[in-house]
């Protein structure tokens, strides 16, 4: 369940019913006041993955309110709901009712890859807040990398990531490189997950204030 301090991994935390209302979630963000879309790198790149932002809008590399970069919106709100979630996967992944309670995810962003999208080597280090990441993984498997805190090379721990697999990232875990590096297309059930592909839904707290 410890992958390295501070990262816990819980496979099939996520109930089929929590996984299906999720995936329903999921549809209707996809198609909200800014739409799920690839996100265009400064560089002139375009991500292979598709994400939607709820709380705050991410675009590399940093948090804002609206949607400079897709149509100047403002990204819909983070529900309660899902911040519960969140403190009860604090809670449950590190053992502490504690931690779970004081936890205020303010941001989300739901990410998902289609058979071929893959996601690099990388660190998350555009929020002000050290707070633990919640990871959440619905529908196909994928590879997942776990790195180090010092370079984006080896050593790292691959996994594999299931539906309903719930992994927290704090502590000395919180800004170590990760990446998605493949995604096993057709593993996912199609009664539980999306009918193709892979969501993965992060919490996490920007540490931003308007
Ligand atoms: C994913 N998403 O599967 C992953 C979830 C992203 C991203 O990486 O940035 O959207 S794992 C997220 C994560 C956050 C903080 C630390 C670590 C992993 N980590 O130390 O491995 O779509
Ligand atoms: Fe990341």
């Amino acid at each position: 369940r410890e992958i390295a301090p501070g990262a816990v991994h819980l496979p099939g935390w996520l109930t089929p019913d929590r996984q299906r209302d999720l995936v329903a979630a999921c549809r209707a963000w996809a198609t909200g006041p800014v739409p799920i879309r690839h996100t265009r790198l400064p560089r002139g790149g375009v991500m292979s993955v598709q994400t939607v932002c709820l709380g705050w809008h991410w675009q590399p590399y940093a948090y804002t309110r609206t949607a400079d970069d897709v149509n100047g919106r403002r990204v819909a709100r983070l529900p309660d709901w899902l911040a519960d979630l969140g403190r009860r996967a604090v809670a449950d992944a590190y053992q502490d009712p504690g931690q779970g309670a004081g936890y205020e995810p303010d941001a989300a962003l739901v990410n998902f890859y289609d058979a071929d999208a893959r996601l690099g080597m990388h660190q998350d280090k555009d929020e002000r807040s050290l707070a633990p990441v919640v990871s959440l993984s619905i529908g196909d498997t994928c590879l997942f990398r776990f790195g180090n805190t010092r370079t984006r090379n080896r050593p790292w721990t691959d996994l594999t990531l299931a539906s309903g697999d719930l992994l927290v990232f704090g502590g000395p875990s919180r800004l170590a490189y990760h990446a998605v590096p493949k995604i096993l297309p057709g593993t996912g059930d199609p009664a539980v997950g999306p009918a193709r592909g892979r969501l993965n839904i992060t919490l996490r707290v920007t540490g931003l204030t308007d």
